[in-house]
């Protein structure tokens, strides 16, 4: 039996937007995600869980906890508001570098993570082709800075999903055709970041962060396959196909024509992805999807995870063999884990790190400030299983960061919605004293991870 590697990262993932808060201090420049109005029955990202204030007193916790990563988003709007060096926010984050390492914490930051800033999304945003130079300045700036202590970069968070729910995400309602171009546009962008990265000789690693999530057909149906086939390229591999092979996926490309949505490339664009690609994969596993022969419907996407139909090539339909999560009714599908690791592995050939998997649900804190999670224990237990049966599999990983550290605000429903092994106290309506606690599923990963993955006894 194949244990977990010794130096294997066990981690902690949250994102800069909507964990620290602080969205106008220091210098900052608002992001689309400061400005935009709350969602429905939510609040806004203004003070998030105050990372910003409490960094150090959160780092000592995720010591505690035994982390040996943490892996969260450097704010663009700090670093470079309305395209200036703000040295402050550059301050903070090497502060939260220096202190993470102080304890024995691999810091693995994002580049981007859905907060773009303000002024940015002004002038058109991915849309207009000037922004592909305005963040490799920006991600210069990052690897000339934190570049000699990090060894994990990611460029994009989910830039399918970016994509995908960005009627969801932004706010605004593109059409298909702006979309692909303004997502031609960031696969441009990483592909200079990689180049720029690695021609600097930081000595580290960068790869893409995807939201993967393996397809099954509904039935044994040949068209129910080829459905799935259309889903996968659609949502997985257009984005990691750009990244490690630096093409655009064929079928993915057949979808993009029949959505008059193909993206104008130039003859440099096209050299500059081939010449400029991953070293690993980061990904974000939250379900799997299922997907039958197309009924010439269309459904739009509702957030990340859920499922939609293309007329003339897919539709995605519930699994029944799957249970889904109360909150947002996400199939919960820890063997899927197993099979998109595998489908990834086998597609690329890269090291991989997942860097987001959880469970968001409403908790509740005991009048003796216990928080008793065993849903989410259950959730991560199986998941870890079948990381595990993975790893047996021949799967190269480099680490584990579930979502998340501590409780931070979902990207639309709220603080309600929480996914951290850190509870922090406030809600939705009031800002409390956002003081910290430690749930059960904090202890549970503690002796997990002191074991190295390899706990017997009942989870
Ligand atoms: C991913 C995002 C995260 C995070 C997570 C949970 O798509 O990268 O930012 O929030 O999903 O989703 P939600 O907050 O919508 O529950």
């Amino acid at each position: 039996m194949t244990t977990f590697p010794t130096d294997f990262l066990w981690g902690a993932s949250t994102s800069a937007y909507q964990v620290e808060g602080a969205w106008n201090e220091d210098g900052k420049e608002p992001s689309v995600q400061d400005i935009r109005e709350p969602f429905p029955n939510t609040t806004d990202f203004k003070v998030a869980a105050d990372h910003y204030h409490r960094y150090k007193a959160d780092v000592a916790l995720f010591k505690e906890m035994g982390l040996k990563a943490y892996r969260f988003s450097i704010a663009w709007t700090r670093i470079m508001p309305y395209g200036k060096l703000n040295p402050r926010g550059i301050a903070f984050y090497n502060n939260l570098i220096d202190e993470l390492l102080k304890n024995g914490i691999e810091p693995i930051p994002t580049v981007f993570h859905f907060d773009l800033p303000a002024s940015v999304a002004e002038k058109g945003g991915w849309h207009n082709r000037q922004t592909i130079d305005e963040f490799v300045r920006y991600c210069q700036v990052l690897f000339d800075h934190f570049g000699d202590r990090i060894t994990y970069w990611q460029t994009i968070n989910e830039q399918n999903m970016l994509v995908l729910a960005s009627k969801v995400l932004d706010g605004s309602n593109p059409s298909w055709k702006e979309v692909f171009q303004s997502n031609h546009h960031m696969l441009v962008a990483q592909a200079k970041v990689m180049k720029a990265y690695h021609e600097g000789q930081y000595g580290g690693k960068i790869g893409p962060a995807p939201n993967i999530t393996c397809v099954y057909p509904k039935t044994e149906k040949p068209e129910d396959t080829m459905a799935a086939e259309y889903l996968s390229a659609f949502r997985n591999w257009l984005y990691l196909d750009a990244a490690v092979y630096g093409v655009y996926n064929h079928q993915a490309m057949q979808l993009l024509r029949a959505l008059d949505a193909e993206p104008d490339v130039t003859d440099e664009d096209r050299q500059v992805m081939k010449e400029n690609t991953a070293d690993f994969i980061a990904f974000n596993y939250y379900n799997s999807m299922t997907a039958a022969a197309s009924d010439n419907e269309e459904k739009e996407i509702k957030d990340q995870q859920s499922g939609f139909s293309l007329a003339g090539f897919f539709k995605t339909e519930v699994n029944d063999y799957l249970q889904s999560t109360e909150f947002s009714n996400w199939p919960i599908d820890p063997v899927g884990l197993r099979i998109t690791a595998n489908q990834l592995y086998t597609r690329y050939r890269l090291p991989l790190l997942i860097t987001e998997n959880g469970l968001g649900q409403e908790d509740r804190k005991t009048e003796e400030d216990n928080i008793h999670d065993s849903y989410r224990i259950n959730y991560l237990a199986e998941h870890v299983k079948q990381l595990k049966l993975a790893i047996d599999d021949g799967v190269e990983f480099i680490g584990y960061c579930p979502w998340s550290a501590l409780d931070l605000i979902s990207t639309h429903e709220g603080f309600k919605k929480r996914y951290g092994f850190i509870y922090v106290n406030r809600d939705d309506e009031e800002l409390k004293d956002l003081s910290r606690h430690k749930k059960d599923s904090f202890y549970w990963y503690q002796r997990l991870i002191e074991a190295n993955g390899l706990m017997e006894e009942k989870q």
